[in-house]
């Protein structure tokens, strides 16, 4: 089945870029194999524009992304520079749809990953590593979307925060990670959570890019994918992140 890949990339790049929600595509419109290819489309918009890719994104990495978004495969989308918002700034929120907030980690590469890795090899292809945070923001109305709708859409991809990198590859293992809004808990998890181990996350991105011929340059982002669930974002609050061991990561809506 031929589709108008073009179109569908169109839509969606307007969406994000006028930040003006879109219903969700027809059941059936496209395969997961065709809505990679529209996100391809839509990430060359971007790139057409002057935007640079700066990484990629894994997501559904763990159980409760799965759970609360009703889909069960891990996906995967690209970042692109300015999406990196800046560590201790203050994002104005009128960019985005609906924008959550999600805990993440952030992985700095130090290699060009071209194939598939295993677990032992993952360490030697990383610099560094970061608490982060991943503002996600689907295109879709009301955050609604199958598995399908969100691959097409770059995989909610909407901006992140990375804080202060480290090689501390040992407080990956069941550290605990929690959400602060002004002061007040919002959510906690593990980064047991994410994979067992965010560093399966490298593992899956090199999985992935050699499934679609696709290699990642040195000096690449790899966002591991969200522990908890991800929160609504307001304007006027102080959002932090505390990974333990690893460090803490803030910003400020408006
Ligand atoms: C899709 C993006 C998932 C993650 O970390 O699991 C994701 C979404 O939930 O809108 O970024
Ligand atoms: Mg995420």
């Amino acid at each position: 089945m031929s589709i108008d890949i073009y179109g569908f990339a169109a839509t969606l790049d307007d969406a994000a870029r006028h930040a003006k929600a879109i219903p969700q595509f027809a059941p059936g419109s496209f395969t997961i194999e065709q809505a990679y290819d529209i996100q391809r489309m839509s990430i060359q918009h971007r790139v057409d524009r002057g935007e640079s890719i700066c990484g990629i994104k894994l997501g559904f990495t763990s159980r409760a992304k799965m759970v609360q978004m009703g889909v069960s495969d891990l996906i995967w989308g690209w970042l692109t520079k300015p999406m990196l918002q800046e560590e201790g700034s203050t994002v104005d929120l009128s960019q985005y749809i609906h924008p959550r907030v999600e805990p993440e980690v952030c992985f700095l590469t130090r290699r060009t990953i071209d194939r598939p890795i295993t677990a032992l090899e993952a360490v030697d292809y990383i610099e560094a590593v970061a608490p982060a945070m991943e503002i996600i923001d689907s295109r879709y109305e009301n955050f609604k979307f199958t598995l399908e709708d969100v691959v097409a859409d770059n995989c909610s991809s909407a901006g992140l925060i990375v804080g202060q990198w480290s090689r501390q590859f040992d407080a990956l293992t069941n550290a605990g990670v929690s959400i602060a809004y002004d002061g007040r808990f919002v959510v906690a998890g593990s980064t047991g959570a994410i994979l067992g181990n965010p560093m399966r996350s490298v593992v899956q991105a090199a999985r992935l890019l050699a499934g679609c011929e696709r290699s990642l340059p040195a000096g690449s982002l790899i966002m591991a994918g969200g522990a908890t669930a991800a929160q609504a974002l307001t304007p006027g609050l102080h959002v932090k992140c505390d990974i333990s061991r690893l460090g803490a990561v803030e910003f400020f809506t408006r």
